[in-house]
């Protein structure tokens, strides 16, 4: 090579990349965020996100699935593996529940540096009544082995990530998935599964984070060693630098998010609103722990108030809850920011870096412009 020619930055296989000081967002991340879309802010009004709002993130493409001759496989260390269709499943009791799915990138692209991969803002997050039968007695049918540690749940897309080639599969600990809210769902919203929502059977893992949540499920498999695959293994991990192995990401840390207010700019999505009573409201959420708190700062940090947040529902414990704030606004600038706590903490003011950019849940923070 010339010694003038740089060399390509490709990242080493099985490394995430870290955007350089200053480098914008690439059409390689462009990409990704036109095939994974987020939910627009305005539809945190929904107690459930309206079909199509709902955000959707997928490694691979969005596999060809003919719900007629759909099969899930239900293997490894059981006594008696199953192999179930569709409408097996849907003879079995049935169960609706509300849910909130987060992405783990969500809030990625606003860290610095920026973990290079799907640039997340603040928009993937949606809530949705999911129908589906429990896992459990499906598992204890297939009857576990005394030696399980772990169920992995593998879907029908396959591809390629930072130069691993994989089916794409999660391994969770077993005591989560004979969790009673553990569910096989084929409805979403009462309609089947659209496509790009894991038609027709997903995984719902209520309070985790959206990586475990399986689409396209085909497979089942008991483990009697921890899942070593790549997704859980190699991405989803807190951590600073690439050699160590990092914590894995497991359950959503409390988030609370602001409707815009007012009305926007165009280009900007700088907001604003005319002087005096504005009316703030959001949702807040944790699938760790129940929400206690919501504050919001209108002036950018420096002091905080004490948010209306809604009774816990306690039909809807991994939904999102509803908050309100009576906000009287002065003409200027304005910056408002708005967090939640729950039973385990409260959300950083100060980013808490990780090179996969997983779990942030760093507060948000929305400029407004108030006219007179
Ligand atoms: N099979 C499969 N399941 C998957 C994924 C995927 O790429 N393949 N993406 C996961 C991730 S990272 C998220 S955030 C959620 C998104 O679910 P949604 O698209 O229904 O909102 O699906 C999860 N399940
Ligand atoms: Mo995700």
């Amino acid at each position: 090579m010339a010694a003038d020619v740089a060399p390509v930055a490709l990242a080493p296989a099985g490394r995430a990349r870290v955007a350089d000081p200053g480098e914008g967002v690439g059409l390689d991340e462009l990409a990704l965020a036109t095939r994974n879309h987020g939910m627009p802010l305005e539809a945190l009004r929904y107690d459930v996100t309206p079909p199509g709002l709902h955000y959707v993130l997928t490694h691979f493409d969005i596999p060809a699935a003919d719900p007629a001759s759909w099969e899930l496989r239900i293997g490894g260390a059981v006594d008696r593996p199953l192999t179930l269709r569709l409408d097996d499943l849907m003879r079995r009791p049935a169960v609706t529940t509300r849910v909130l799915l987060e992405c783990a990138g969500n809030g990625r692209a606003r860290l610095e540096p920026r973990p290079v991969s799907q640039p997340w803002l603040l928009e993937a997050v949606g809530t949705a009544e999911w129908t589906g039968t429990p896992l459990a007695p499906l598992l204890e049918e297939a009857g576990l082995s005394p030696a399980a540690v772990d169920v992995v749940f593998t879907g029908a897309d396959h591809g390629v990530e930072r130069g691993v080639e994989q089916d794409y599969a999660r391994g969770l600990p077993l005591a989560e998935a004979v969790r009673p809210e553990a569910l096989l769902v084929w409805a979403m919203n009462g309609q089947p599964l659209p496509p790009q929502h894991g038609a027709p059977l997903r995984l719902l893992i209520p309070g985790w984070y959206g990586m475990a949540h399986v689409k396209w499920l085909t497979r089942i498999d008991v483990l009697t060693e921890p899942f070593t695959g790549y997704q859980n293994a190699t991405a989803y991990r807190l951590k600073v630098d690439a050699d160590e192995s990092g914590e894995p990401v497991t359950r959503i840390r409390p988030r609370a998010l602001l409707a815009p207010p007012g009305w926007p700019d165009f280009m900007t999505r700088e907001r604003f609103v005319r002087a005096g009573a504005v009316p703030l409201s959001g949702r807040a959420w944790s699938g760790r722990a129940p929400v206690t708190r919501v504050e919001v700062s209108t002036d950018g940090g420096r002091s905080w108030d004490d948010a209306v947040l809604a009774p816990a529902d306690a039909d809807h414990p991994f939904a999102w809850r509803a908050w309100t704030y009576a906000w009287t606004a002065t003409p200027g600038p304005h910056e408002v920011l708005v967090r939640a706590t729950d039973e385990q903490g409260t959300q950083p003011v100060e980013q808490e870096w990780n090179r996969q950019g997983m779990a942030n849940n760093l507060v948000q923070r929305v400029p407004v412009t108030v006219l007179d």
